[in-house]
């Protein structure tokens, strides 16, 4: 019998950031090639009725073996994060290529690639950092760079090692406007921190829970506020990253009402965690949960959720930042309880990003399947210029798909595929999980195990941004 398909998915509740259909997904060569009622043989069938299909998660924002300075090290690679990534149904990555101040940006890519080449199993882009913005990066290197396919960088307002001034901000923003590139902005607000962190240390404050009153949402909301201004200043879009509450979310807003091109990310910390979770005492354990910005509380998480309810959040990304717990090259540098300034920022969610959003967002009612895929997948391809080759279900796209297991699942790190050695999840009991994840119609998770291979991932080259300004 001829086949008409490499790989059928029959009676598959097709969702996609528009509707949901009922339909059999044609496969040939990695790619959707049909999508309709009673579809010719495939050599390979699926049936997934009664199941919904999602397109492959794109984590817009995670970080995968960024060097770090020593004796911190990133606890995941290609190998370990892209596995972790295709077990819990994302698809495509897009972690940083970090220009390290005093080196060219060119250099950091081309070192970037030498990590990730041969070792990925889903696919991958890069976002650059941008640290140090010399007349050659901002007129040469940047502009080269977005030509050939690095379309979206992140800029820092804050970390020694990391941060733009304001100045540098507006030469950095004014070659994404004349380029058509995206901007991420890291807004905290670096010397109130510092400033903080001094009172903090001189009263002997140090404990990880510390961190949090270090950085309090005044520093976040001050920053995004800024970002905003120079934005405008500009006249370009920008994307700010990692919002965790209301008075950021009220910035947010503020410059929408005022007609600017602002886009938005979160992230499963600022839903589940709180500043609690950085310890009510001086226990050292809640070094796990250090990240920056830090958990709020309920009443911010709440915000949270409303933004992700309503058009507020453009993308809903890991913020992945994998360090171990009990090794002196993570949490513990050096072997020692350290103080919270010298606690690596992070924690690792790779994997249950997705389906946190979908048992806890999807199936309790609070946001549609719809835009869930839209926050996990279709923006993200949008705002990174991988749209619509990447995060949707149409003819035309990768077959990057997720089917879904609506059973309950409770969150266990030693079934996880990352390389850390905990999540902060740990117990959280789940409505859904991935019952297979295909990449370019491949099998890479098939409910139990990583069915991939090291190395089939693929380095995709981004286009441009193709969203459209949000406006509420
Ligand atoms: N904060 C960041 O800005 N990046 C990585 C992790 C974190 O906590
Ligand atoms: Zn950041
Ligand atoms: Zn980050």
């Amino acid at each position: 019998m001829s086949t008409s398909f490499d790989l059928v998915i029959r009676n598959a509740l097709a969702v996609t950031a528009a509707d949901t259909q009922q339909a059999d997904i044609g496969i040939r060569q990695g790619r959707i090639v049909a999508l309709g009622e009673g579809l010719g043989a495939g050599a390979r069938e699926i049936d997934a009725a009664g199941r919904h299909v999602t397109p492959g998660g794109v984590d817009g924002h995670c970080h995968l073996d960024q060097p770090m300075p020593p004796p911190v090290k990133m606890a995941d690679d290609f190998i370990t994060g892209t596995r972790s990534a295709a077990c819990g149904g994302t698809t495509t990555v897009i972690p940083f290529a970090a220009q390290e101040k005093g080196s060219s940006l060119r250099a950091a890519v081309e070192d970037y690639h030498r990590r990730a080449d041969g070792k990925a199993s889903v696919d991958y882009a890069f976002h650059l950092i941008v640290s140090d913005p010399t007349p050659t990066v901002l007129n040469d290197e940047l502009p080269a760079l977005i030509d050939a396919g690095y379309t979206s960088f992140k800029l820092y307002m804050t970390y020694e090692d990391l941060k733009l001034d304001d100045g540098q901000v507006l030469d950095v923003l004014d070659v994404a406007r004349r380029h058509g590139a995206m901007a991420m902005i890291h807004a905290e607000n670096s010397d109130c921190i510092e400033w903080l962190t001094r009172r903090l240390e001189a009263a002997g404050r140090t404990a990880p829970r510390w961190h949090a009153h270090a950085r309090p949402m005044l520093v976040e909301r001050e920053a995004t506020h800024r970002a905003i201004a120079l934005s405008q200043l500009v006249d370009v879009p920008i994307l700010i990253v990692h919002v965790s509450g209301r008075e950021a979310v009220e910035q947010i807003r503020w410059g929408r009402a005022h007609g600017l091109s602002i886009f938005a990310e979160t992230c499963p910390q600022y839903l589940f965690l709180t500043a609690e979770d950085l310890g009510i005492d001086n226990s050292y354990m809640g070094a796990r949960c250090v990240c920056s910005p830090p958990p709020r509380d309920k009443a911010n998480q709440e915000v949270i959720w409303d933004g992700l309810r309503d058009d507020l959040f453009t993308v809903f990304s890991s913020d992945h930042a994998p360090f171990r717990w009990d090794t002196p090259d993570g949490k513990h540098p050096g072997g020692k309880e350290v103080p919270f300034r010298h606690i690596p920022n992070g924690i690792p969610g790779i994997e249950t990003r997705l389906p946190l959003l979908y048992s806890e967002g999807v199936l309790t009612g609070r946001i549609s399947i719809n835009r869930y895929v839209e926050l996990t997948s279709t923006n993200p391809a949008k705002a990174y210029g991988l749209h619509p080759r990447k995060g949707t279900i149409a003819v035309g796209a990768d077959a990057d798909l997720v089917i879904w297991d609506e059973k309950e699942v409770v969150i266990d790190n030693d079934r996880l595929h990352h390389n850390v050695d905990y999540t902060p999840y740990e117990g959280m009991k789940l409505g859904a999980w991935p019952a297979l994840t295909l990449l370019r119609g491949q099998v890479v998770w098939d409910g139990t195990r990583f069915t991939g291979a090291v190395g089939q991932g693929q380095f995709l080259a981004c286009g441009k941004p193709t969203l459209v300004p949000q406006r509420r």
